[in-house]
């Protein structure tokens, strides 16, 4: 036989050989389906759509199907499919769904599941501060733990919806709060009788939530699809969904949603559109109209002819969309961060322009950003994700004061009016189980902390009265770190799953100028 008849036996042969692959899409309905949906939109098991799965940290996709998730029903299916079909199966759920399903008023308002068992109290059924409750993310298994801040007891530990982002958002008289997941699902959860209320899905892929300065609305900013839905903080009902499209047409997902508590209305950016969006929300208010009423630009006459009166939109067009930002305290002036991640924008919100533009190189991180008072000047500080360094920002001139070296690019930025204090993680890299902190007025690096070595320390919260610092251990068998912020000696340490996120009652819904919003 020639070498080539002898490779082309063996050829036919490999193929009756070797069991036909399955194809993925079918792997999917028979082994996924059941729990991921059979649209891959989410079921009792998360979407498995590219936008979720490439913001899920942890194991690799391919070793999540092959072994499972720790603390979830995912079980592996190594035993049930073959390596070649895992990759295939992967690869299938990384591409973008063909068709993106309406998800419109209707379709959100059917998703709504409220806690039958719910039983309203009529003060709280803890002896506690009710202005010094913080709450804790626990990413590693999606609960989130409900602290009483001067004792640390945990006062109640409750379940979230799959991988929750952003900072819940407290009802203004600390009552209730709302979580929101990256599959767009929004809790309500009643901190005064510790039960869930209900659950809703606002949107398929969601970015962050904003509650109103009434406590009235919460406004849930969407990727998918391309809508800022609106919903009733009461019973979770839908009161708008606003398709997002620029003045030019184009559609656009949501970078964020913040609530602008001077100018009672809501603030979005476009991220695929140069605009930024202001929502009132309460349109008897005078100074959400303010801006419009002092400018002479044609835009804003032609904002006010359109006011429909709650939820009147004002767009204000930027030079380019804008990812991610920050406000001045006085809710006038916005930072944000254009996506080349070089430098920044600072747009009066007043007068519906740009006025600034900041050098900041190594992709700042705005929506971390914090501001105090130095000196006689009003600073903000902002870290950057690629580069270890933070940059120190004069709020009035609009000039780089300063760049703080730190030991590798941070995340979260944190401080408290009654603390002398900065304190910054570092994220990534190989120094990421290192919090330093800072002295506001001379910028310099008093303390670096390192709990425990080799794991990702992050985020940091105080107290009401910026008397304790906590800081996660963002490991699976991690924790919350309490600490003296003033001697910077731990005080206790709470074990927890994976902690990200902490979140004081008082410090949020008094806006705090040390912490995000
Ligand atoms: Fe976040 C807040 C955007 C990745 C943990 N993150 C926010 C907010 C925005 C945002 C707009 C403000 C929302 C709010 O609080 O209302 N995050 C982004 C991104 O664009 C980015 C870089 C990419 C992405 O994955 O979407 C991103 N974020 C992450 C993570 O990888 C983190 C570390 C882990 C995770 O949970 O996904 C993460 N983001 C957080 C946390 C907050 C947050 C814990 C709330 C911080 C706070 O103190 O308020």
């Amino acid at each position: 036989m020639t070498p080539s008849r002898l490779l082309s036996s063996l050829a036919v042969l490999v193929a009756l050989t070797t069991p036909a692959l399955a194809d993925p899409a079918q792997i999917y309905a028979e082994e996924c389906a059941m729990c991921h949906g059979g649209d891959r939109l989410g079921g009792t098991g998360p979407a498995l759509i590219p936008e979720t799965l490439s913001r899920m940290r942890g194991p690799h996709l391919h070793d999540v199907i092959a072994h499972g998730r720790a603390a979830t029903q995912m079980p592996g299916f190594e035993d049930v499919i073959s390596e070649t079909e895992i990759a295939a199966l992967a690869e299938w759920l990384n591409t973008p769904l063909n068709e993106i399903p309406a998800w419109g008023p209707e379709q959100i308002a059917a998703s709504a599941t409220m806690n039958a068992g719910y039983v309203a109290a009529p003060a709280p059924v803890w002896d506690a501060d009710p202005m010094n409750i913080t709450l804790v993310v626990e990413t590693g298994d999606h609960h989130v733990s409900v602290l009483d801040g001067d004792s640390w007891d945990v006062l109640d530990r409750f379940e979230t919806p799959f991988a929750v982002h952003g900072g819940p958002k407290f009802t203004p008289d600390g009552h209730f709060v709302f979580v929101m997941s990256r599959d767009g699902w929004v809790q309500k959860y009643d901190l005064w009788s510790l039960q869930e209320v209900g659950r809703v899905r606002a949107g398929l892929n969601s970015r962050n939530i904003a509650m109103s300065h009434d406590g009235k609305w919460l406004a849930v900013a969407n990727y998918l699809p391309q809508t800022l839905t609106i919903l009733s903080t009461e019973d979770l009902s839908v009161a708008r969904v606003m398709d997002v499209i620029s003045k030019s047409g184009q559609t656009s997902r949501v970078s964020a949603v913040y609530q602008a508590p001077q100018r009672q209305s809501f603030i979005l950016a476009l991220k695929d559109a140069p605009e930024i969006w202001e929502v009132a929300t309460d349109p008897e208010a005078d100074p959400v109209y303010e801006g419009f009423v002092h400018s002479r630009e044609k835009d804003m006459v032609e904002a006010i002819a359109s006011s429909e009166g709650l939820f009147a939109r004002r767009r204000i067009e930027t030079a380019e969309p804008i990812d991610d930002f920050f406000f001045t305290p006085d809710y006038r002036f916005l930072i944000g961060a254009a996506r080349d991640g070089a430098h920044g924008v600072v747009v009066n919100l007043n007068v519906g322009r740009e006025i600034a533009k900041l050098p900041l190189p190594g992709m700042p991180h705005l929506g971390s950003g914090i501001s105090w008072i130095r000196g006689d000047t009003r600073v903000m500080a902002t870290p950057h994700l690629r580069e270890g360094k933070l940059s120190v920002i004069d709020i009035e001139s609009w000039e780089v004061l300063s760049t703080i070296e730190t030991e590798g690019p941070g995340f979260f930025l944190r401080s408290h009016e009654n603390t002398p204090y900065v304190w910054a993680d570092v994220f990534f890299g190989p120094n990421k189980d290192v919090m330093h902190v800072i002295d506001k007025q001379s910028l310099e690096i008093v303390k670096t902390l390192r709990p425990e070595p080799g794991a990702t320390v992050a985020h940091v919260e105080f107290d009401r009265d910026g008397t304790h610092a906590l800081v996660s251990i963002w490991e699976e068998d991690g924790a919350v770190i309490v600490y003296d912020a003033a001697t910077l000696e731990e005080v206790k340490r709470l074990p927890m799953n994976k902690p990200s996120g902490k979140y004081n009652v008082w410090n949020k819904i008094t806006f705090s100028e040390g912490t995000s919003h």
